[in-house]
């Protein structure tokens, strides 16, 4: 009697995960197609992008200024600025701030969607990276996020971004909006890197981008203070995006902490 009772709750909730893990791929699928048709809908003025001189990148980070047309930081800056009551994680001692993940972007900030997936992002860092990337999978939580850093003590503790994947790996800023009492009018929201063992300032101004290979780069985001605000566009890319099951297996642990449990289906 007991054992039946046993089987029947483990086959429904079985079932109930493999029709939850069903759906999510069918949202997916449909996310896919979607992002492809927002990347041929939404015009974005992104060809200066095409004739950029590329920095080195021995250091396995990269900074540009002025990245875009100031029309089309505009129309980001916008759709970044509209979505409102961003998830905010806090893992103590880690991080602290908002985030607005990927599949919540089609939407509110389609042109956030199709700057990430436009070809000509992509053969900017093909060249900066010296290697052929392609975007990280949809169902990656963290393929492409907005974070919002506007409450005291946001933050990024150091940090590794962890690879999931067979290629390598590079995450891409793209600061939207950084202001504050900091010098430059901008936020107290460093981004810092080691490089060769030394803790280094990267510049995050808004329309700056800045590239690196965040599982080789440590690095982490100082506090925000009160009154201040910075919004950053995050991207990541990869030269080969398939994962084996151990690293899927560990992406979505992770997801799970920075998203909710929802990203145990994904
Ligand atoms: O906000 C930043 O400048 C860096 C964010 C970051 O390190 C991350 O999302 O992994
Ligand atoms: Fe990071």
């Amino acid at each position: 009697m007991i054992t039946e009772a046993l089987f029947v709750l483990l086959s429904v909730g079985a079932g109930g995960l493999a029709y939850a893990r069903h759906r999510r791929g069918r949202l997916y699928e449909s996310l896919e197609a979607r992002s492809q048709a927002i990347r041929c809908a939404v015009p974005l003025d992104l060809d200066p992008l095409l004739q950029r001189p590329v920095p080195v990148f021995d250091q396995r980070l990269a900074h540009l200024d002025d990245i875009l047309p100031v029309r089309t930081l505009e129309v980001l800056r916008k759709q970044a600025l509209a979505l409102a009551g961003p998830e905010r994680s806090y893992i103590p001692t880690h991080k602290k701030g908002g985030t607005v993940a990927y599949e919540s972007l089609f939407e509110t900030a389609p042109a956030i969607v199709a700057l990430y997936h436009s070809r000509e992002i992509q053969a900017l860092i093909s060249r900066i990276v010296g290697e052929t990337v392609k975007p990280t999978p949809i169902n990656d939580q963290s393929s492409l996020s907005v974070l919002f850093y506007e409450k005291p003590g946001d933050h990024i503790g150091w940090h590794y971004d962890h690879n999931f994947y067979r290629g390598r790996h590079f995450t891409v800023l793209l600061p939207v909006i950084n202001e504050g009492r900091a010098s430059g009018g901008l936020s107290h929201a460093t981004l810092k890197a080691k490089i060769q063992g030394v803790e280094t300032d990267v510049a995050t101004p808004p329309n700056a981008l800045i590239v690196f290979e965040g599982a080789k780069v440590h690095h982490k985001v100082t506090p925000i203070v009160e009154g201040e605000r910075r919004l950053v566009i995050s991207m990541t890319y990869c030269t080969d995006p398939r994962a084996n099951a151990l690293q899927g297996a560990v992406r979505r642990i992770k997801d799970v902490a920075f998203f909710g449990p929802r990203a145990l289906w994904t």
